[in-house]
C-alpha cells in the first residue's frame, strides 16, 4: 500500500486518553487484573501498534480500551465500559474500524436489556438521551444494512455509520465519542446499587449473555487474528476484550442463542443466521422501534 488514504493518519488515541481523563474526574480508576497480561501484544506486521488499557472503579466492573495503529494504513477503536452487576447500567460501546477506504464506527450506550422488550429499561435511560441521537446523527448517519442480530444489542441512540475517514468527520466522530461518553458517566455517577439479590443476578446474566455474544460473532475478531495469530487472538477476546465470558456466568452460546446450532452441535460460524437489514435508522424520534420501515 502506498502511502495510505486520507484520514487514516488519524488516532484514536487522543479518544482514549480524554474518556479516561473525564472518568478520573469523577471516580478513582485501578488497573483491572487483565492490563498486567495484555500490556505487551506482539503482531505479526511491523508497522502496527496495539495498545492495550483496562481499568475498575467503584460501579465499574471493567473498563477496557484497545487501538491498533498501523502508519497510514488502518486505525482501531475499541472502548467499552461494563459496571457491577449491583447496576443496571447500559454498557457504553465505542468501536470504530478506519481504513484508508472508510470508517465502521458503532457508538452506543448497549442496552442490558432489549429495549423494545422492556419499555421500562428505554424509559429509565433513553428517554433523556434522546437529544443526542439528533444531535449527532445528521454528521453521522445511519450505515445502511447491518447483521440483524446486532440490533437487540442496539440501543435507539445507536450511531451506526459508515464515513469517509477525513479529518472533519474524525472530529465530528470525536465529538460524538466525548457526549456519549459523558452522558454514562453522568449515569454511572447517578446509579443507585440494586439490593435485591434477584435483580442483581438478572443484570449479571444480562451482562454475560452480551459478553457471550461479542466474544463469539465480534466483526473485528478476523483481523485480530490476521493480527496477532488465532491462540493470541481467543486469548485477547475471552481474557480482556469481553473479560467476565468465563465467569460471570456458566450458560454457554448455544444456551443463549440456541439459533446458531448445527447438527453436529457446534456453533455455526456466520455471523447471522437473518441476514442483513434495516435500511434506515429503525428507531423513531422518540426511541420507539418501527423496523425496517423501507421493506414493509
Ligand atoms: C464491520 N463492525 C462492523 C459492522 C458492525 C460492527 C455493525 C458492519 C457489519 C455488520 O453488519 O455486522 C460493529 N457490531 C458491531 C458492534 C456490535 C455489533 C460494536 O453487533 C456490538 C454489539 N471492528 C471493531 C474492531 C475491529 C473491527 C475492534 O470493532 C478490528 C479489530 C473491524 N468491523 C471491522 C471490520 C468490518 C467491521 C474489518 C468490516 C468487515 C465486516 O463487515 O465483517
Amino acid at each position: 500500500m502506498s502511502g495510505g488514504g486520507l484520514g487514516a493518519g488519524f488516532s484514536y488515541q487522543k479518544f482514549v486518553h480524554v474518556a479516561l481523563e473525564q472518568t478520573r474526574i469523577r471516580t478513582a480508576l485501578v488497573p483491572h487484573p487483565s492490563q498486567e497480561k495484555f500490556k505487551f501484544i506482539k503482531t505479526n506486521e511491523g508497522n502496527t501498534v496495539v495498545n492495550a488499557l483496562s481499568f475498575s472503579a467503584p460501579k465499574i466492573r471493567l473498563l477496557r480500551s484497545l487501538t491498533i495503529e498501523q502508519k497510514n494504513s488502518v486505525q482501531v477503536l475499541d472502548f467499552a465500559a461494563f459496571s457491577e452487576p449491583e447496576y443496571d447500567l447500559p454498557i457504553f460501546c465505542a468501536n470504530a474500524f478506519t481504513s484508508p477506504a472508510r470508517s465502521i464506527v458503532v457508538l452506543d450506550l448497549n442496552p442490558l436489556y432489549d429495549t423494545t422488550e422492556h419499555e421500562d429499561y428505554r424509559e429509565k435511560y433513553y428517554r433523556n438521551l434522546m437529544p443526542l441521537v439528533h444531535k449527532h446523527s445528521e454528521l453521522l448517519p445511519w450505515g445502511g444494512k447491518i447483521t440483524s442480530e446486532s440490533l437487540r444489542f442496539f440501543s435507539p441512540i445507536v450511531i451506526w455509520t459508515i464515513l469517509e475517514p477525513t479529518e472533519a468527520n474524525h472530529q465530528v466522530l470525536y465529538s460524538a465519542f466525548m457526549d456519549y461518553y459523558k452522558a454514562w458517566l453522568e449515569l454511572m455517577d447517578e446509579a443507585v446499587q440494586e439490593t435485591s439479590i434477584e435483580k442483581i443476578d438478572r443484570n449479571r446474566e444480562a451482562q454475560h449473555k452480551y459478553l457471550t455474544w461479542r466474544a463469539e460473532k465480534d466483526p473485528g475478531y478476523p483481523l485480530l487474528k490476521k493480527l496477532i495469530g488465532e491462540c493470541a487472538a481467543k486469548d485477547l477476546v475471552r481474557g480482556f476484550l469481553f473479560e467476565g465470558v468465563d465467569s460471570l456466568g456458566t450458560k454457554s452460546f448455544l444456551e443463549y442463542f440456541p439459533e446458531y446450532a448445527q447438527e453436529d452441535g457446534t456453533v455455526n460460524k456466520k455471523r447471522s443466521m437473518i441476514g442483513k437489514s434495516f435500511e434506515s435508522r429503525p428507531w423513531d424520534a422518540h426511541g420507539q422501534f418501527v423496523g425496517d420501515a423501507g421493506d414493509g
